[in-house]
């Protein structure tokens, strides 16, 4: 379906949102033999991979790993060309579910949800687009990612620059070409630590304007090996069942010993090999590197080596060592030789710390110690996560509620799935659940069973009202809140705890305790008859 041709007046389901969430969400409800409709902002599937398209951009879950379970035939099928994928060709998989699945045809692209309205009266939603569809829907399920709402600073003069200018999150589909360019790139989380490198090669000169460093582990990435790819292939029933488990739904090995149990050469031994390795499993390498700070300065201070080791400008180098959080409480980020960049004659670093940015001005960048001229500026300035695209929508529920009001002090939900106040709304991997700090896909594939699951059994029963009590959600809440206060992860200013945003809550928002234990709670939950949830009969018709 393009923007072109109106949506249903009636539906059993709108979903907000084509990336992994939202398609997979539609194909399950499809199977429920529910209608149901995507809106979707962008002219193409893919969400999140829809957007990142700035150089470099690339997953740091394994390829294998970073795809859907659900179908046999399409994990077979699929064939990835490296160990972590890029942008292109995940965005070329995203397209590749849809067809396989004929999705489109119940997606209404380029095309934005403004606001959904909760009906009392018949237990319905109202949800209303910015091209003045009206649609009203049994369900509506917000697909829409946690890292979708791109963020820029509120720098002095950010509007007066004449040169181009990019946010990461935000990339042009056409190629942007910095040949021969001076560019300038602000920021230092995941994004910039990809694209720094890339741009690098192609830019005349790059500028890195940082404020805060972050600890970043070589990917290793190569050309998917084939007996790699097969040693999945022939056993992933299995292997997915495993990964599911896992802490943050990636199969890698955590050793279960603690960091300071062990004598320092052992430890030393342990992170070279896993430095060796590359990505992510870097943090299994103690089971308590995000629970002891003891242990967590050693893992910390090996990677600070690394850094100095490999940055020959001491002042760069040291500059570029995090010291201010402890490691893995900010996301970790997986790069390909970031830096090893900042030895390229044609790339500075400018420690915001020591030279803060004064204003942006028509030709470049001011900071406390002079302006520098560019031709382009790239924001990689991240997101506000988690709740920012889902406050962008005016939510409302029962009695005109409105969600901005109840998550004044920080998102409130019941498993991240529901929130208590807003019938038959549910969120994919909303705040309250593993989310960004899982393995996406396998946590979205299990929200979406789950919501499924719960469709099916009010099917069954001829319900069609479900809501999360106040009093599972605030147990919910309360019950997240110590889990990450028993971890070292409050105590970093990350935008997991909203603090990349002025004036946002500062509060912990994904749950911590793990992807297998937090399915775990769900199932059973759904076991024993939805615990938590008020289920009732809907007071209209269930059908659309
Ligand atoms: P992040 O991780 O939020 O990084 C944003 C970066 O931008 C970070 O280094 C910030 O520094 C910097 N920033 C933000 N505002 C400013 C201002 N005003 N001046 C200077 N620097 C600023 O976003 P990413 O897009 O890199 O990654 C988001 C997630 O996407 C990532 O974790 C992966 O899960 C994928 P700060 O730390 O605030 O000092």
């Amino acid at each position: 379906m393009s923007h072109t041709q109106t949506l249903p007046k009636s539906l059993d389901a709108v979903i907000v949102g084509a990336g992994f969430g939202g398609m997979y969400m539609l194909h399950r409800l499809r199977g429920l033999g529910l209608s149901a409709r995507i809106i979707e902002a962008a002219d193409g599937v893919g969400g999140t991979w829809y957007w990142n398209r700035y150089p470099g951009a690339r997953c740091d879950v394994e390829s294998m790993q970073y795809s859907f379970s659900f179908d046999e035939a399409l994990q077979q099928d699929w064939t990835w060309s490296e160990r972590f994928a890029a942008q292109p060709e995940i965005l070329r998989y995203a397209n590749h579910v849809a067809d396989r699945f004929d999705l489109r045809r119940d997606i209404a692209f380029e095309t934005r949800v403004e606001s959904a309205t909760y009906d009392e009266a018949t237990d319905r939603w109202t949800v209303r687009t910015d091209r003045g569809d009206v649609v009203s829907a049994r369900f509506c399920i917000m697909a829409t990612g946690c890292l979708s709402a791109a963020r820029l600073p509120d720098i002095p003069g950010i509007g007066d620059f004449r040169g181009e200018t990019y946010h990461t999150g935000y990339w042009p589909q056409q190629k942007v070409d910095f040949t021969g360019k001076r560019v300038a790139v602000i920021g230092t989380g995941s994004s910039a630590i990809q694209a720094i490198p890339v741009i690098a090669e192609e830019a005349a000169q790059v500028t890195v304007f940082q404020r805060t460093p972050n600890f970043s582990i070589p990917s290793r990435n190569a050309p998917m090996d084939e007996d790699y790819e097969q040693s999945w292939k022939s056993d992933y029933a299995a292997k997915r069942q495993q990964a599911r488990a896992m802490r943050t739904g990636i199969l890698y090995g955590i050793n279960p010993q603690s960091a300071v149990e062990v004598d320092a050469a052992e430890r030393t031994a342990e992170y070279e090999r896993r430095w060796a390795t590359g990505g992510t499993a870097f943090m299994g390498a103690y089971h308590d590197l995000i629970l002891n700070k003891a242990s967590n300065d050693t893992a910390a201070e090996f990677v600070r080596g690394k850094i100095r080791a490999l940055v020959q400008d001491p002042e760069t180098a040291e500059a570029l060592a995090p010291k201010d959080h402890p490691i893995g409480t900010k996301r970790i980020c997986v790069d390909t030789h970031y830096y090893e960049t900042y030895n390229r004659p044609n790339v500075t670093l400018v420690n915001l710390r020591k030279h803060p940015i004064e204003a942006i001005t028509a030709t470049g960048i001011r900071t406390s110690d002079g302006e520098r001229e560019f031709d382009a500026i790239v924001f990689a300035t991240g997101f506000d996560a988690m709740t920012g695209t889902l406050l962008r929508i005016d939510i409302r529920g029962r009695g005109g509620r409105s969600l901005a009001q109840d998550w004044e002090h920080g998102p409130r939900t019941y498993l991240g799935l529901m929130i208590a106040g807003y019938p038959n709304l549910f969120t994919i991997t909303g705040p309250g659940s593993p989310s960004v700090l899982s393995n996406m896909i396998v946590s979205i594939e299990q929200h979406v069973d789950w919501i499924t699951g719960l469709l099916a059994h009010m099917q069954a029963r001829g319900l069609g009202c479900v809501e999360a009590t106040e009093e599972a959600q605030e147990a919910w809440v309360r019950h997240g809140m110590e889990v990450a206060e028993r971890t070292l992860y409050p105590s970093a200013a990350s935008w997991y705890m909203g603090a990349n945003i002025p004036g946002k809550p500062r509060v912990f928002m994904p749950y911590i305790g793990g992807v297998g234990v937090y399915r775990e709670k769900c199932d059973e939950i759904a076991a024993q008859g939805y615990e938590g949830f008020r289920l009732a009969a809907a007071r209209a018709p269930a059908a659309a």
